[in-house]
């Protein structure tokens, strides 16, 4: 039997392997691998493709995440049009300090804004791998996750019914404000939280980057970031009271902040341009520990929030999802349990490690604002010890790369 389809597309089986909820970077990695494997699976997502083709977030991907990515034939348009970054510079005192981690490491970022990610990744799952996705649809339910057959629910947008889907497992993948965190049963999962009392202004502006790299400014009014995503947009992040209206950063008052923030000696202040978005976000992170209960596995912000302090997140999103792509691949092709059994732990080594580094970095960019001559202090020593210190140096570029031997 199968259900009706109100798009009158392919109508999807009343059974599947696998029910991935939410198609961000880490449901559609999973869905891909899982249809390079032969296996068929149902993609829930409640907005649609064209919302989530333009939603801007990320850009920063690391090395280890694109060559993942690359090996499962998930990578061409990134590797023709992502740019590659080999240094970072950082601000503070009024003077430029140029970070060169390519020098120091080897390794490099990539900038690649997410929408154009989950984009190529929309494509390669439904058009060219042929996998089934629903849009739009409200009101997801996770059902019977203990027994070796799991069911989700939903309700399907055009006929307002409720549609109910079994399979052998459920990829929990629907980010921060998803339900599958919350279908984990009482008791059988810990959340760690951290909340680090700050916020920051996010903005895009249209308007190229005032220089070729990522800038950090470590200012006593507090911290100002600059991430190029492309020729023609740039992100800024501006320090703000947790909780701060947006309105309450007029064109005007956000420029300055930012000629401020980042001003150095020889710095080209930042280009104006139009802001295209503004938001406040509260700087908190969140690991649920296990990542798996009974038939459900969680992979990427449904999992774990790491604070956009150290551009983590969709990299953890991406690691976790090769895992668990492969390893349900390995289960259902071959019997293989073994790396199900082990995900939750695997993934939680480097999503552990990713927090801490953050931590470390608020550190870094809020402390000279603090407002405590002690923190401002040790701040600006922590800062100098980056360029007088070449092992701290290949240490932060580890962490900042993630390009540790192990976790
Ligand atoms: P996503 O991307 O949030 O995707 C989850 C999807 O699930 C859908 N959904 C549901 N679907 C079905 N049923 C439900 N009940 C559902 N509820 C939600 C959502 O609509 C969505 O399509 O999670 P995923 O795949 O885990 O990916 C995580 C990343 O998106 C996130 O970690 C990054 O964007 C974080 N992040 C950054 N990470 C980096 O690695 N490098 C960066 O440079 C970077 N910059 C950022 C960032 C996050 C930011 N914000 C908005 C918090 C910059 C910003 C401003």
């Amino acid at each position: 039997m199968t259900q009706s389809s109100p798009e009158g597309g392919p109508s999807a089986p009343q059974h599947l392997p696998v029910v991935v909820v939410g198609a961000g970077p880490a449901g559609l990695t999973v869905g891909a691998i899982l249809r390079a494997a032969g296996l068929d699976c149902l993609v829930l997502e409640t907005e649609t493709r064209e919302f989530i083709e333009r939603r801007p977030r990320a850009g920063v991907i690391e090395e280890w995440a694109v060559r993942g990515l690359e090996r499962r034939g998930l990578a061409a348009n990134l590797l023709v049009r992502a740019e590659l970054h080999t240094a970072c510079e950082f601000r503070f005192d009024g003077k430029r300090y140029r970070f060169a981690y390519r020098e120091l490491s080897g390794s490099h970022h990539w900038v690649y804004p997410q929408p154009l990610l989950v984009t190529d990744l929309v494509r390669e799952y439904v058009d060219v791998r042929g996998g089934r996705i629903r849009f739009g649809v409200r009101d997801v339910r996770l059902h019977d996750l203990d027994g070796d057959r799991p069911s989700v629910s939903y309700l399907c947008p055009e006929s307002g019914r409720r549609e109910v889907v079994s399979c052998e497992f459920v990829a929990g993948c629907d980010g921060a404000r998803g339900v599958t965190r919350t279908s984990v049963a009482a008791g059988r999962a810990r959340v760690a939280r951290h909340d680090y009392g700050i916020g920051w202004l996010a903005l895009l502006a249209e308007a190229p980057p005032s220089a070729d790299c990522v800038l950090f400014g470590c200012h006593p009014d507090g911290f100002a970031g600059q991430m190029p995503r492309s020729p023609g947009v740039t992100r800024y992040y501006l320090q703000c009271p947790p909780g701060d209206d947006p309105e309450n950063w007029p064109h005007e008052r956000v420029w300055a902040a930012l000629r401020r923030r980042l001003g150095a000696a020889g710095a080209a202040p930042p280009v104006e341009g139009r802001l295209i978005e503004k938001r406040v976000l509260d700087m908190h992170d969140y690991v649920t520990e296990p990542m798996a209960s009974g038939r459900l596995f969680l992979a990427g912000d449904a999992a774990h929030l790491v604070a956009p302090i150290a551009a983590k997140g969709l990299n953890l999103a991406l690691h976790d999802a090769f895992l668990l792509g492969d390893s349900l691949a390995a289960r259902l092709t071959a019997g293989d349990d073994s790396g199900l059994t082990g995900y939750s732990a695997e993934c939680l080594r480097r999503v552990w490690d990713y927090q801490e580094f953050s931590q470390w970095l608020s550190e870094l960019y809020h402390g000279s604002a603090a407002g405590d001559p002690f923190r401002a202090g040790t701040t600006l020593a922590r800062l100098r010890r980056l360029f007088t210190s070449p092992t701290a140096a290949a240490s932060f570029a580890e962490q900042y790369l993630g390009t540790a031997a192990r976790y």
